[in-house]
């Protein structure tokens, strides 16, 4: 059942100027909510851009201006379009030009205290009357990287239109690590980890406007609310980063697999050699768990290219990228 909020997000902009306040607040509720942050120009070419490729698609209409629902059900057209969907938006690399926008870099290298460590495990939404994610914390599938969820809003997003909805506070319920299954490949990052029946609230929410923003702690217990308008789509984006402390996650090619070892020549030049034990998460392209007896057989083979967190020599989860 879809949670019913009962509250707003608390607004974090006052604590923006101290970084221990701000700590101390995601420490405490998991979340923090921003407004009117982000350059607004920029979350606007990102928009344009996600719109004209559901245009492309035949997904929305020709329209420009808003974004009008012209596909199929929300089930045909998470198991036939959502997939060639994501692989195009990724191929534009939104996303990266959406925080390599200089004032967008600055807050978050103000959050993060320097550079920020973005991973490509972005997720671009689009929910088409009817659509919505599931409930979920976002380190169950991809655990061991230590980061945050950055939830960007595209469009202003109402309750009509659903949005994230969050428990505060859900982080610290300790995780299960369920090293589940996803069924299917249109949502890769959720699928098959809803908990039933819905978790006990509080489930806040917020009316989001283009220019806010909401980090959530990878352990936080989230959804994408239902989108109950007739036609409308709603935008958004959700980034990840990772923990400054955090050992810094492996991106590159497999070159080379042996019993329990997976190598990896990362992006940056370094050869990464990963320890596969009974703990480690290995994921397919379909985002299934792959037992570590199939691995030699597995999607994770020379030439593939991955993204790995590791905790010292030991891989913690292993996906395709
Ligand atoms: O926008 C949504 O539908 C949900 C977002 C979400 O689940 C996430 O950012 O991990």
């Amino acid at each position: 059942m879809e949670p019913i909020p009962t509250g707003e997000l608390r607004i974090a902009n006052g604590c923006l100027s101290d970084p221990d306040q701000l700590r101390a607040r995601l420490d405490e509720d998991g979340y923090l909510y921003f407004t009117g942050v982000l350059n607004r120009a920029a979350i606007r070419t990102t928009r344009t851009e996600v719109l004209r490729v559901l245009i492309e698609q035949k997904l929305a209409h020709p329209s420009l201006l808003e974004p009008v629902w012209a596909g199929p059900v929300t089930a045909e057209f998470m198991e036939h379009h959502e997939g060639p969907l994501q692989r195009r938006l990724g191929e534009l690399r939104l996303w990266e030009n959406l925080v390599a926008c200089p004032p967008i870099e600055v807050f978050f290298a103000r959050l993060t205290g320097g550079p920020t460590a973005f991973i490509p495990l972005a997720r671009y939404r689009v929910a088409p009357p009817g659509g919505l994610t599931a409930i979920h914390r976002d380190v169950t599938l991809n655990p061991g990287f230590n980061m945050v969820t950055a939830w960007i809003p595209l469009m202003r997003t109402d309750l009509t239109l659903g949005g994230l909805a969050l428990v505060p506070g859900s982080h610290r319920e300790g995780i299960v690590h369920s090293g589940l299954a996803a069924p299917a490949a249109a949502s890769q990052d959720c699928a098959g980890q809803t908990p039933s029946p819905t978790p006990p609230g509080p489930w806040l929410r917020a009316s989001y406007k283009p220019g806010d923003v909401v980090l959530m702690h990878e352990a936080l217990l989230h959804t994408g609310l239902a989108n109950r308008s007739r036609k409308s789509i709603r935008l958004s984006v959700d980034v990840r980063f990772q923990n400054p402390a955090a050992p810094k996650a492996v991106i590159g090619r497999i070159t080379r697999l042996e019993t329990d070892l997976i190598y990896v020549r990362c992006d940056d030049g370094d050869m990464a050699i990963l320890a596969v034990d009974s703990s480690t998460l290995l994921r397919g392209k379909d985002g299934r768990s792959i037992p570590r007896s199939d691995l030699a057989k597995s999607d994770l083979q020379p030439g593939l290219r991955v993204l790995a967190a590791r905790r010292e020599t030991t891989a913690v989860v292993v996906r395709p990228l």
